[in-house]
This record gives structure tokens, sequence and C-alpha cells, in this order.
């Protein structure tokens, strides 16, 4: 299977992130990228297609922020990371604002998320390697992968949060439809629900979101993935949301995704991005799912076998020195 990575999605490196209360080391480190490349290898970079499908689904004003955050961070004197500390919650309505803070508040919904100087090059570049796993898939592959670092699924339209600033899975799914798939489904295997994915998709009908998640009443991100969010209008039952307790084994995750392929399956769709996420192994660091590296390779094989055209796009996963091993195993089920 052909695989897709940009050396530049390694620049992105935060300092560190609010954790329970207090600063710590910022997971989502450059290690982890590194780690996969090394261990996969065989990688091919991506072309640089351009940001047409990205302006597809996130904003021209939540682009603009991206790029400019860090040095209007800057320019008001502060060290560090941009990092918001306010969120327009109660109340929130359209003001344009200018203070550097204001602005974080209105395109965040976390304070685990610093954006860099050199984050908005390295999320594109995730984008691009996943645009071109699409591409090999369009050109009758039968599967590709993109080691997509930054990750997206908790990125929306508009606003960034969980690691996450633009949404591969969805990108790449809108890119799909224009590219002339009629029907496009997201299958969400990350530990973490992808409320970002959801919420892109949540009034649509062409685009099926299913996803397999610890129960947001226990675990980030908390507001979004519980099973009665089903869709909006066009949208309604086209977004299945399968919440699993902590401590979740392999078979009853396996029943999970064998029941969200069901379902992918009645929506019949031309195309399916896999948000892949290795954070449900069993010793990841911030997480609480049960996986052991060979389940994953299982799981690859109930989806490869359902036959449909496949972009696996990698998402979370923080145990460095497993993550390999777990891609790898993923991957060897297609
Ligand atoms: N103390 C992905 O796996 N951190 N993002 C929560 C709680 C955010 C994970 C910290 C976790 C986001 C792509
Ligand atoms: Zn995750």
């Amino acid at each position: 299977m052909r695989r897709f990575f940009s050396p530049n999605q390694l620049a992105h490196a935060p300092l560190q992130e609010l954790h329970n209360g207090g600063f710590t080391a910022y997971a989502e480190s450059p290690a982890r990228g590194e780690a996969m490349a090394t261990a996969l290898g065989g990688l091919e970079e991506p072309d640089d297609r351009g940001d047409a499908a990205i302006r597809a689904v996130h904003g021209a004003d939540y682009l603009d922020f991206l790029q400019t955050a860090p040095a209007k961070w800057a320019a008001a004197g502060r060290p560090g990371d941009v990092m918001g500390y306010v969120w327009p919650v109660v109340g929130r309505r359209p003001l344009t604002l200018n203070r550097i803070d204001a602005l974080v508040g209105q395109y965040s919904f976390d304070a685990s998320t610093p954006l860099t100087a050199d984050t908005y090059q390295s999320a594109y570049w995730s984008t691009q390697s996943a645009l071109a796993a699409l591409a090999a898939v369009q050109g009758g592959d039968r599967a590709a992968f993109a080691l997509c670092r930054p990750p997206g699924h908790h990125a929306g339209a508009d606003y960034l949060g969980g690691y996450c600033y633009l949404n591969s899975a969805a990108i790449t799914a809108q890119a799909a439809r224009d590219g002339g798939a009629g029907r496009v489904a997201i299958l969400d295997i990350d530990y973490h629900h992808g409320n970002g994915t959801q919420d892109i998709f949540y009034d649509r009908g062409d685009v099926f979101y299913a996803s397999l998640h610890a129960d947001p009443a226990t675990d980030y991100p908390f507001y979004w993935g519980h099973a009665d969010e089903r869709g909006d209008g066009d949208g309604l039952a086209a977004n299945l949301n399968l919440p699993l307790p902590q401590g979740t084994t392999m078979a009853g995750f396996r029943v999970a995704q064998t029941t969200a392929l069901d379902a992918i399956a009645s929506f019949a769709p031309d195309l399916l991005v896999v948000s892949f996420g290795a954070d449900t192994w069993e010793g990841d660091p911030i997480s609480h799912l049960k996986l052991a590296t060979a389940d994953y390779a299982v799981l690859a094989a109930d989806i490869a076998a359902r036959g449909w055209p496949t972009v696996i796009l990698m998402e979370g996963g923080y145990a460095v020195d497993a993550l390999g091993n777990n891609v790898i195993s993923f991957l060897s089920g297609f």
C-alpha cells in the first residue's frame, strides 16, 4: 500500500499543553511522526495540490487566523505559543474583534492546542498527504495511507482543538465528493470522538460519519459524541456515534465496529475514509481502551472485507514507542 508523508509535517512543535490543571509536555509531538515514519519506511512525499480542497471545508476567516495569529501574538509581546484563555460560549454572536486573545477564543474550543509559527505549514502538508492518498485511490489503488500529523478530526470548519487545526478526513471526503464520488463514508476509530468531522457534515446526507470512541460522559471532548447525535436535516441518520466504556477490549470494540460497518454498508458508499487512531492501544498514556497491537490487523481486515476503496488517515496515538508497530499492524490487515 502506498503511504504518504512530508517532512514539513514535523516542524509543528508546541512547547506544552494545559492538562488537568497544569502544563505538561505536548503529547502530539514531532517524535510521533518520526517514530511512525521510521517504522513504516517507503514513504512518498505528496505533491503540492494547493489549498482549494482546504478552502472547500474551512472558512476563509479561520484560515487567515491560523496563518496570522502567531505574528499577532508576538506583536503583543507574548513569549511562547498562541493559546487561549477565554471562550465566547455564553451569548456567542458575530463580533469583529481584534485582540489576539479574543480571536483565539473565537477560533478554538480548548487550551490544549497551541498555535506556533510552524503550525499552518505542518497542518497544510498533513492535508496534502491525505489528498495524495485520495489521488492514489482515485487512480485505482484499493487503499492508501496518509501519515497525517498534526491530526485533524477535532478541527471544525472554523475552529481548532484536540491537537487538530485542519480536518484532513473532512477535506479528503469533500475532495472525493467534488471529484465525482456520489457518497462518501467516514469511519472514525480514534479513541476520541471526531467532533470536527461530525460538525462539518452534520446536516448533510452525502457524507456518512460513524465513530467509535470513549464515552464523552467520561472522556474528552465531552460535549459531542453522544449516541443521540444522529444528524440534522438532510443529514438525519447519516451520523452514528457508538460510545464505549473505558476499559473496552477487542471483543467489545470489534462488535461496535461491525455495527458501524453494517450502517455504512446500508449507506452504500463509493469511497471510505478511515480516521485511524492508535490511542485505543492498551498502553496509551492519555487513553483508557484496551486494544492490543495484533487487534489492529483484525479490525483492518474486517474493514477491508467490505471492499470499499479506502483512504486511511492517521489521527491520534501517544505511546510513541508503540506507534510504529500499531500502525504496521493496522495496515497489514489490508
Ligand atoms: N486532560 C487526538 O487524539 N487532551 N486528539 C485532553 C485532558 C486532548 C486528542 C486533555 C486530547 C485530544 C487527535
Ligand atoms: Zn484521539
